[in-house]
Parts: C-alpha cells; sequence; structure tokens
C-alpha cells in the first residue's frame, strides 16, 4: 500500500472557451490582433488566475467539447505538446502557438479508471496532435502562463445518438473515475468545465470589419438570456438537484453547450458539491450567454474544518 497522501480536487471552475476572448486579450501567442473587447468575461477570468496563484494546483484538467471523439473518452498522453491551433469557424481571431505539459500519471490513471467503470476510453499518444480551441482558450484564461502541467479530455459524442440519461450517466462514470484517479496520484487538482451556457448564436459576425465591436454583441434572445439566468441562479444556490432537473429543457431550447457533458463531469468528479457557486462574470460572445463560475472546495472544506 503506498504511503501517497490521498489526493484532491481544490476546485472547480465553469470556463467557456469562445475564441473571441484570446483574440480580445492580445496575447503573444496569438496571431491576430484586436483592439480589446469581451472585457466583462475576460476580467471575470482574474478571479480564477488570482484563485490558482494563491493555490498553486498540481494539475489543471479539461473536458472541452470541441475535441471530438466518436469512440470513446480520449485522454491527452504526451508529455509536451506543442504546434498551432487555429479556429475552424473563427480562423480570423484564433491562431494561437500552444506549448503545453500534460500529466501523463495522472491521465494514465484516468484511462485505469475510466476502463474500471465500463467506459471506452483510449490514450491520446499522437506527438503531433493539434489540441482544439476549447482546451487552449480554456486554459489560457484560467493560467496565461502556462506553468501548470494539464490533462485533457475529449468530448464522446457517441453517448448523444442514444439519450440525455446515457450521456448523463456516462458522464457522471467519467467524473467518478477522474476523482478516483487524481485521489490514487495525489494530486491537487482544479477542473474546468469548459462550455458556453445558452448557445444559439447569429449566424454572421455582425460587424465584420471589427468584430470586437461591442456596440453589436448581444444576447441572441430575450429566452435565452432568462434560460441562463435560470441556470446560473441554481448553481449560485448550489441547487444541482434543480439544474439536472431542468437540463434536458435547457439544452434543447438553448442549444446549451452543456449538451457535451463537460460541466455533468465536473460536477460528478466534485460529488455534486450542496455549495453555493461563485459567480464571477456573464457576457454574451456572438450572441451566446458565457459565465465563468467557481466551486471553492478547499475554501468550504476550510470553514467546514474538514
Ligand atoms: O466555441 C463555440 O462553440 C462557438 N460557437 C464560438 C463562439 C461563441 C461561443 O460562445
Ligand atoms: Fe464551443
Amino acid at each position: 500500500m503506498s504511503s501517497k497522501k490521498l489526493g484532491s480536487i481544490v476546485g472547480g471552475w465553469l470556463a467557456p472557451h469562445p475564441p473571441h476572448l484570446v483574440y480580445g486579450e492580445n496575447p503573444p501567442q496569438n496571431e491576430p490582433k484586436s483592439r480589446g473587447g469581451w472585457e466583462n468575461l475576460r476580467w471575470a477570468y482574474e478571479a480564477c488566475r488570482s484563485k490558482l496563484n494563491e493555490q498553486k494546483p498540481d494539475v489543471i484538467l479539461v473536458h472541452s467539447p470541441h475535441w471530438q471523439t466518436v469512440v470513446g473518452h480520449h485522454v491527452l498522453s504526451v508529455p509536451r505538446l506543442d504546434g498551432l491551433s487555429v479556429d475552424p469557424i473563427f480562423p480570423h481571431l484564433f491562431r494561437y502557438k500552444f506549448g503545453m505539459n500534460v500529466d501523463c500519471e495522472l491521465a494514465n490513471e484516468i484511462f485505469l479508471e475510466g476502463k474500471s467503470e465500463g467506459l471506452t476510453m483510449k490514450k491520446m499518444e499522437n506527438p503531433d496532435f493539434r489540441v482544439d480551441y476549447g482546451t487552449i482558450v480554456t486554459l489560457h484564461m484560467m493560467n496565461p502562463n502556462w506553468d501548470i502541467p494539464v490533462v485533457a479530455i475529449s468530448a464522446n459524442n457517441s453517448p448523444y445518438f442514444y439519450d440525455d440519461h446515457v450521456a448523463q450517466n456516462e458522464m457522471e462514470a467519467l467524473g467518478h473515475a477522474t476523482r478516483r484517479a487524481i485521489e490514487k496520484t495525489g494530486r491537487r487538482a482544479v477542473l474546468a468545465a469548459s462550455v458556453t451556457l445558452s448557445h444559439l448564436h447569429f449566424p454572421k459576425e455582425p460587424n465584420q470589419e471589427l468584430p470586437e465591436d461591442m456596440t453589436r454583441e448581444h444576447i441572441f434572445s430575450q429566452a435565452q438570456y432568462e434560460w441562463d439566468m435560470k441556470v446560473i441562479e441554481m448553481l449560485k444556490r448550489g441547487d444541482i438537484e434543480s439544474y439536472e432537473k431542468c437540463l434536458p429543457q435547457f439544452m434543447s431550447e438553448t442549444f446549451a453547450e452543456v449538451k457535451a457533458g463537460s460541466l455533468t463531469w465536473m460536477l460528478a468528479a466534485m460529488n455534486k458539491p450542496k455549495i453555493p457557486a461563485k459567480f464571477h462574470g456573464y457576457g454574451t460572445v456572438i450572441g451566446t450567454g458565457n459565465a465563468v463560475m467557481e466551486w471553492d472546495l478547499a475554501g468550504s472544506r476550510e470553514a467546514n474544518h474538514v
């Protein structure tokens, strides 16, 4: 029996990935340059950056809808990945030179634990793999220094060919596998669900000359806005039960990106904590609704002396 200290999840973040956020920020890694924009969301991520600075986790784990795998759940398992990631829908906004260190020991343990849950799992071992923009935008916004190793998990879309319950069960099993893997490897881990809430967006950029024209940025519809506020309020109250009840309707009426399973995975990994999620910001991006929210598990354990 190993004497290694049991690992734990110190926090979880709803951490959406519109490429516009990186574009608005003008980091050296991104080729296209902007005049700014989407500050409400970009500045909301500052809370995350300072929290990570304080917590100094060993690893950040991210589940992204834009790494789509049809057969099984895949986990990045190459120690170092470098390359150029281009957003296929917004190539004029996002052409980003990435470099990341992957925690392969943890990735391997997630692979094994996922298999023991009966899931189809695969380790992604191609050293030339081009990491998707969802993973990169979330990780950049959370930690632009890239000095914390990462684990990225794909979105297995096959469950959605069946029904919401299959998807829910699979993503929960993946969450449980992830938690056990973190505990076994002794990591202090931060999780990220890289998803937008309501996801209907304008078919064209409202101002093609100036994509960051904030006079043209607004929610796609009032119905979509009201859904987002309802969901945020539930999460702020720590009412995950009500959130889960309305999830199928939320997904079908707003095309919510949580359908990729990222938030379901994260909440299950965190054992569906009844603590209120901290709200850091909301903003629309080409009409979609995005919130940055935090589950401070370490803080709540401290407050309860456990
Ligand atoms: O990342 C996506 O899914 C997009 N449609 C990018 C634009 C806005 C997202 O909120
Ligand atoms: Fe997306």
